[in-house]
């Protein structure tokens, strides 16, 4: 280990390397504090060709290396194990936007700008990046891409790995892979690219990717529902989205136990009015403020709407967003959270919730489910609290009856046990229980085929 470690310091350089327990501590924990690991050295590489060297240094040492982006992500895979042995390959280094091209419509960014950043680099040329979500600010482009992540306007511009036109990628040996095409159509042979999209770090390392920009969508208009239930929002969501067309930006549905615990750990959050559900929907682009008044005043006629506040301004839509995008934060402060981001046919979504209460209830009468997500596409975090003080034991016992209750309904509606965080460590088992034989048997394939020493986020996935 010492010779890797003095090898890893000559590529990186002084600025590139860092071994201090209290510069590492937060990089060696995930968002929620939930899983610790242990590393000898954290390096963090300024351009391609110094990931290639890291890379091919570990391979040879047989040393694992566990690529770490903005460690937002929400299942630990961005965190090294507890042996210590593994190197942390953190990329915010890697950073510099190599192109803006405005008339084809592309972005080249390398992995660790922040997405905040790149969607700003698209607004400079009036072009716009849909991909959002509340952990904008410290995520990157790195990051987002392996875990394929939604976000809040996937309903109309898709995930991440629809947003992507090529990527350019350091295999397991250090061979790099420079796949930065910017072509719209390309049948010639495998689309490669896809497989790294979504592979969190165990597949390659993404040092740059070329992303597909659109119009501006123009004037946005924010709406906050009160809705009578879930079956309601989906009914709405089906005639909204009949009246807009591709207008409706962003959809989302949030129980009134989510704004509960927002109203009580988020300071200065407001809301016009009390529901047992709230709608959040954005609509842009060709007077959609009217066609979004029309098809509310029709929702308030047929009940799925109760009540609506329509953003006055830009501050009033930032408030409503605020309120939701605060909702992973006044969870963490609540206590302890068993989260469950997962998917089911847009059409099972009233009956995954109804069944989920029943039988939650009945199995762990101690938890509270926290729903929110992203109802548009099918997407619910499907959080449970537990209360504080459990017996040593009990919380672990709880926490697996609980996802027990909840993949087995999923498994009976057709559904995904990740529907946009990934797998990590944290969704291991799960993945290997609703997958099939052949399914596991062709990721496993993948892995040794393209990672046979398994150096690349070891432990991770499968
Ligand atoms: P990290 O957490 O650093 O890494 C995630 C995974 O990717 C790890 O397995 C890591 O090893 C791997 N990885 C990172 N960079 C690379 C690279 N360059 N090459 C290869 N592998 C790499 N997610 C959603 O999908 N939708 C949401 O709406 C959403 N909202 C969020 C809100 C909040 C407040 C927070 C904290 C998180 C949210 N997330 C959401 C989860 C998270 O932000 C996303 O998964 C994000 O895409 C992770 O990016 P990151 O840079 O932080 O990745
Ligand atoms: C969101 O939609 C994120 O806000 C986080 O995906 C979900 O904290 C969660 O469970
Ligand atoms: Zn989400």
């Amino acid at each position: 280990m010492d010779v890797l470690l003095q090898q890893l310091k000559c590529i990186v350089g002084d600025d590139g390397w860092q071994t201090d327990p209290s510069v590492l501590e937060p990089h060696l924990t995930e968002w929620r504090n939930v899983v610790h690991g242990r590393t000898p050295m954290m390096v963090s590489p300024e351009t391609t060709g110094q990931v290639a060297e890291i890379v091919r240094a570990c391979s040879a040492a047989g040393v694992g290396l566990v690529p770490q982006g903005g460690n937002t992500g929400m299942c630990a895979g961005a965190v090294p194990d507890a042996s210590g042995e593994q190197i942390l390959l953190n990329l915010s280094r890697l950073n510099r936007i190599r192109n803006v091209d405005a008339e084809n419509f592309s972005l080249v960014a390398e992995a660790g700008c922040v997405l905040a950043d790149v969607r700003s680099a698209a607004r400079t040329v009036s072009r716009y990046f849909p991909l959002s979500m509340g952990g904008e600010g410290s995520c990157q482009i790195g990051g987002n891409l392996s875990t394929n992540a939604g976000g809040i306007n996937v309903i109309r511009y898709g995930t991440a790995r629809d947003l992507v036109l090529g990527v350019e990628v350091v295999l397991a040996d250090g061979t790099v892979w420079n796949g930065l095409r910017t072509l719209r159509k390309d049948t010639a042979g495998y689309d490669l690219k896809q497989l790294f999209i979504g592979s969190e770090g165990t597949l390659g390392i993404i040092t740059a990717a070329a992303l597909r920009l659109f119009p501006d969508p123009g004037e946005t208009v924010t709406a906050l529902l009160a809705v009578p239930d879930a079956l309601a929002a989906v009914t709405l969501l089906g005639n909204l989205r009949h009246a807009l067309q591709d207008r409706i930006q962003a959809f989302e549905l949030i129980g009134s136990r989510a704004m509960e615990y927002v109203q009580r750990h988020i300071p200065d959050v407001r809301l016009p009015f009390a529901s047992p559900w709230y709608v959040l929907v954005d609509a842009a682009g060709g007077s959609a403020a009217e066609s979004l008044q029309a098809a509310l005043m029709d929702g308030m006629r047929d009940g799925t709407v109760v009540d609506t506040a329509i953003a006055k301004n830009e501050a009033e839509a930032e408030g409503f967003w605020r309120a939701r995008h605060s909702i992973s934060e006044a969870e963490r402060r609540e206590g302890i959270g068993v989260k469950h981001d997962i998917s089911v046919p847009i059409a099972s979504m009233h009956e995954f919730l109804v069944k989920g209460e029943e039988r939650l209830a009945r199995a762990v009468p101690e938890a509270e489910p926290v729903v929110f997500g992203h109802v548009g596409d099918g997407n619910l975090h499907y959080n449970a609290h537990l209360p504080a003080g459990l017996e040593p034991g009990r919380e672990g016992e709880l926490r697996t009856r609980i996802s027990q209750v909840v993949y087995g309904l999923v498994a009976e509606l057709d559904g995904s046990v990740s529907a946009e965080h990934g797998i990590g460590v944290l969704k291991k088992e799960w993945l290997e229980a609703h997958k099939s034989g052949v399914e596991m048997r062709l990721m496993r394939t993948l892995k040794d085929a393209l990672d046979p020493k398994n150096t690349l986020n070891p432990g991770k996935v499968i």
